[in-house]
């Protein structure tokens, strides 16, 4: 894999990568508080005492990259070949903060910080809103104001509130608000909370590795199994990792799903309008954030269709270019291809 990476679309498409981090000073500097004063929970303890104080080339490296919207991210945008990115504030965002007020704020001006650099280049980033949970009204008119007055085109929650999922219906005024504005939700990944995170941790497994898509997955799952596709129809539900593996286990969910339902073995697992497979089919996105393998691209390609698969690199966590030239070098139609790097996004993020 040699050719050379450039922006502009000579290979008959533009590159839009669809889950890329950013951080603020603010936010790490109340993570590595948090961590230090005892109230971070597990996860956090683990990954930001490993981001935050870790002398490594990777820790020291990924924090720098995370701070920066300025030159030297363009920069790594022109080497390898991507046009623009959608930003989101890195996780688990304001979500673990339990100062309400604080939280509120670090959102707050994250997504100032974050609409003023989008305006400063409007043809490279593109913005997701970040909200605190914590508040649903709060997080709700924040969406708002992402969607009208930041020009912002989604909203990306780190899935676990502490402990809480959004399918508790307190988290409805933020459903009701991607309703209104008419934007995807994006569900990124988050340590797994205190409850689930044990055996985990104990091994090494806790994080990126294969804690966050456990806890991203079963997020989406219990989303799509309560029902929230029923109550909307319209609401697009995106998600990193190849779906967080989700696709690959569609056929079992469905099977186990039905026969759950039939037996009426749960009281809270009613039938729902469409199969679990149905629902990835209509209503959720999936992006190849750290998972640039032909085999698993078009697997989902397959499986949940080319409209919903979306290129992804994960910057600056996963910034290799070789894996931008694995989605360049795939065996897929050019049709296809302009779908994963470039139509999907324009399309369901409405750029
Ligand atoms: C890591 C990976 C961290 C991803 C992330 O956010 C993240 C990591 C704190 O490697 O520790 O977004 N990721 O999506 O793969
Ligand atoms: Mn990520």
């Amino acid at each position: 894999m040699t050719h050379e990476l450039k922006t502009g679309g000579d290979r008959g498409y533009l590159r839009i990568a669809t889950e890329e981090a950013f951080a603020t000073r603010e936010q790490v500097d109340i993570y590595l508080r948090m961590v230090r004063d005892g109230t971070a929970d597990r996860g956090m303890q683990s990954l930001w005492g490993f981001y935050g104080t870790s002398p490594s080339a990777r820790a020291t490296q990924v924090l720098e990259r995370l701070m920066d919207l300025g030159p030297t991210r363009l920069q790594h945008m022109d080497e390898t070949g991507i046009d623009r990115a959608i930003l989101a504030l890195t996780a688990p965002g304001a979500q673990p903060m339990l100062d309400l007020e604080e939280a509120k704020g670090v959102a707050q001006r994250a997504n100032d910080y974050l609409a003023e650099h989008c305006k400063a280049n409007p043809t490279r980033y593109v913005g997701m809103t970040t909200v605190a949970p914590q508040d649903p009204d709060w997080s709700a008119q924040e969406i708002r104001r992402g969607a009208r007055e930041l020009g912002f085109k989604g909203v990306q929650i780190n899935s676990h509130t502490q402990g809480e999922y959004l399918d508790l219906p307190k988290f409805d005024p933020i459903f009701r608000a991607l309703a209104d504005t008419g934007q995807p939700l994006y569900i990124h990944p988050s340590t797994p909370p205190d409850a689930m995170i044990g055996p985990m941790l104990e091994a090494g497994l806790d994080g990126a590795i294969f804690g966050f898509g456990v806890e991203t997955g079963m997020h989406l799952l219990k989303l799509i199994t309560t029902g929230i596709f029923d109550r909307y129809p319209d609401l697009q539900i995106m998600v990193g990792h190849a779906g967080e593996a989700l696709p690959y286990w569609a056929y079992r969910l469905d099977y186990m799903h039905q026969a759950g339902v039939r037996s009426k073995r749960y009281a809270h697992m009613k039938p729902l309008n469409k199969t679990i497979l149905g629902y990835l089919q209509s209503n959720v996105l999936v992006t190849t954030s750290g998972m640039a393998w032909a085999p698993a691209i078009r697997f989902l390609q397959q499986v949940i269709g080319e409209d919903r698969v979306l290129y992804a690199m994960d910057y600056p966590y996963q910034f290799e270019p070789d894996e931008v030239r694995v989605h360049d070098l795939l065996d897929v139609p050019l049709s296809t291809k302009k779908k994963l790097m470039q139509t999907n996004a324009e399309r369901w993020l409405r750029l």
